[in-house]
């Protein structure tokens, strides 16, 4: 606690973990590309330079801030320093804005044109290096990496996974995954999270819209496409709209005019999966056996499970995650039609997550040369691909899902928020169904952002033990306290990005504690003004149950090859 003086104002400090975040606290924008609130400080950039009344210039993340400190923020001194450090940036970087994916949204570029920096004074020092696109989730290109750190830090701190470092000296120094191997071949697990804190576009989204015009071109396929739950809350941001708006309808309305011939639910196949997972875990409760059962449908975690507790991969879930179910019923529902009028369906999932283009990729899930997903793209390539169309989004007339794959329970909708998926799980379970009143209580404790969640369920007279988390590096902590024998719990809920679905790394940027907050409140505001709140009540569901997959529940379950 106390005061400090900034540009000759005085500002009470409390909470702020720096300068830095005082000096925003007194309104003004210190740039900067390295620091983010929720990962460790690493003051590279130096972006973020103050001066103090003796003239000496620090980075002001990197200092705590002091009774009675005074700084400056737009001194002649601070001026100079930022504009070369901003020119000693440019010069090693790919300056090819016009046809670079993040222009217009580029943190370097955006500081250029703030700073007016209109001529660089320097020659490149770094080499040229190989872009990699090696990986189906993301591309690197090094060349437009400006050192920051940030997915390096992101990957080690949220996801626990390490996959990218700082290698070589000097002016060869440059982040790859380790021994300069491609992403690929490393332990990176495709959640997209250092894409989503990359201030240029060194990392990138690998963009699969040319498959979607390819398929709905071509006049001999059925062209289907399914959304996931968290698109539906965040896709608005890119058209100026707040997080957690609701634009579903325009959604469907867009795929339609591209040329996407039936639009559908994934939150529909997610009640599916709460189905099928919930007789799962009772089985499994009833024996003793695999227990705790840990949730499947994030492909980023599953990864993450095969690469370092591959003896816990039986733990999971043997269910299809809710894309891969939606494309498996799907194929099967098409079989006959499609022998009769020699179509061919085609299904493109639209999905908040990059690591679900890698999940429709395995091996497990092509049955006779049919994939069950055939294309993956991010709410990010949506938002691109409508503005390439010149869809006018906000004059857009909404548009319903189609039917009968287009009827979702609320259980199904919230899956895309952290917790979601066990609380879909124990309302199913549950004989005498929360309304919205009690549901808001009776699930306080897997709801919301924080980092380990715990709840325990009355069933028959017996005690369920569930967990939540979120972040890789929260569920390796969790595994770890699990097998020291410190936690024991019978379910439990992983999802690989901070906050679920909807801050996967295929979301809009930025992704913050605020974007996070307003999107899951938009899906649970889906729940709550939705007719059907449990899964095993969406009638649609049931019906399917009894037809196609009554002698088929295979079609539903996976057994992971290892
Ligand atoms: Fe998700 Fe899921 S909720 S994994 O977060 O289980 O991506 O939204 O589609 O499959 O339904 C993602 C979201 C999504 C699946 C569902
Ligand atoms: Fe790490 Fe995820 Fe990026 Fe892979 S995609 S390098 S796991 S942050």
């Amino acid at each position: 606690k106390g005061t400090m003086i900034v540009d000759g104002r005085q500002v009470e400090f409390d909470k702020e973990k720096n300068v830095l975040e005082v000096v925003r606290k007194a309104g003004i924008d210190l740039p900067t590309f390295c620091y983010h609130s929720e990962l460790s400080i690493y003051g590279a950039c130096r972006m973020c330079i103050v001066e103090d009344k003796w003239g000496n210039i620090f980075a002001s993340c990197s200092q705590l801030p002091r009774d009675g400190m005074e700084v400056f923020t737009n001194t002649k001194k601070v001026q100079k320093y930022r504009k070369l450090i901003l020119e000693m940036i440019l010069a090693n970087h790919d300056r090819d804005c016009t046809t670079c994916t993040r222009t217009g949204k580029c943190q370097l570029q955006e500081l250029a044109i703030r700073f007016g920096i209109k001529d660089i004074r320097f020659d490149p020092i770094r080499k040229r290096l190989p872009i990699d696109k090696s990986s189906l989730s993301i591309i690197r290109n090094p060349n437009k990496c400006i050192l920051c750190g940030d997915c390096v830090r992101v990957c080690e701190e949220v996801q626990g996974v390490g996959a990218l470092s700082f290698v070589n000296r000097g002016s060869d120094i440059t982040v790859a995954p380790a021994f300069n191997r491609d992403i690929a071949e490393v332990n990176c697990v495709n959640c997209g999270q250092c894409r989503a804190v990359c201030p240029t576009a060194a990392i990138i989204i690998k963009n699969d819209n040319g498959k979607v015009w390819e398929v709905v071109h071509d006049k001999s396929k059925r062209v289907i496409a399914q959304i996931a739950p968290a698109v539906r809350v965040a896709l608005g941001e890119e058209f100026g709209l707040e997080p957690g708006q609701v634009t579903i309808g325009k959604i469907v309305a867009a795929l339609k005019k591209i040329g996407v011939d039936e639009v559908y639910d994934t939150a529909f196949s997610a009640d599916m999966t709460v189905i099928e997972e919930s007789k799962e875990f009772l089985e499994r409760f009833e024996t003793g056996e695999k227990l705790p059962l840990f949730t499947s449908c994030c492909p980023g975690w599953v990864k993450f499970a095969e690469n370092k507790y591959p003896d816990m991969v039986d733990n999971i879930s043997t269910c299809k995650s809710p894309q891969q179910m939606f494309g498996a019923v799907i194929k099967e529902y098409y079989k006959e039609k499609d022998k009769d009028e020699n179509k061919g369906t085609i299904l493109i999932s639209v999905m908040p997550c990059t690591a679900k283009k890698a999940e429709a990729a395995r091996e497990e899930f092509e049955h006779n040369g049919v994939r069950d997903v055939d294309i993956v793209i991010t709410t990010q390539e949506l938002a691109l691909l409508i503005k390439e169309a010149g869809i006018n989004f906000e004059q857009l007339e909404e548009e319903s899902f189609d039917m009968p794959f287009g009827l979702a329970s609320g259980s199904g909708i919230i899956f895309g928020a952290t917790g979601g998926v066990a609380e879909a799980v124990v309302t199913r379970l549950l004989k005498n169904k929360p309304d919205h009143n009690t549901k808001d209580l009776l699930f306080s404790n897997v709801r919301g952002m924080d980092n380990i969640k715990e709840a325990s369920f009355n069933l028959d007279g017996k005690e369920i033990k569930i967990a939540v988390v979120h972040g890789l590096n929260n569920a390796d902590e969790l595994i770890k306290q699990i097998k020291s024998g410190k936690r024991y719990y019978d379910f439990i809920e992983v999802m690989a990005c901070p906050g679920g679905c909807i801050a996967g790394g295929g979301q809009p940027i930025p992704m913050n504690l605020e974007t996070r907050k307003g999107r899951a409140k938009g899906l649970y505001r889906l729940d709550r003004i939705s007719h059907i709140k449990s899964s095993d009540t969406n009638p649609l569901v049931m019906s399917l149950f009894e037809g196609i997959l009554k002698d088929n529940h295979e079609l539903l379950h996976v057994h992971k090859k290892m």
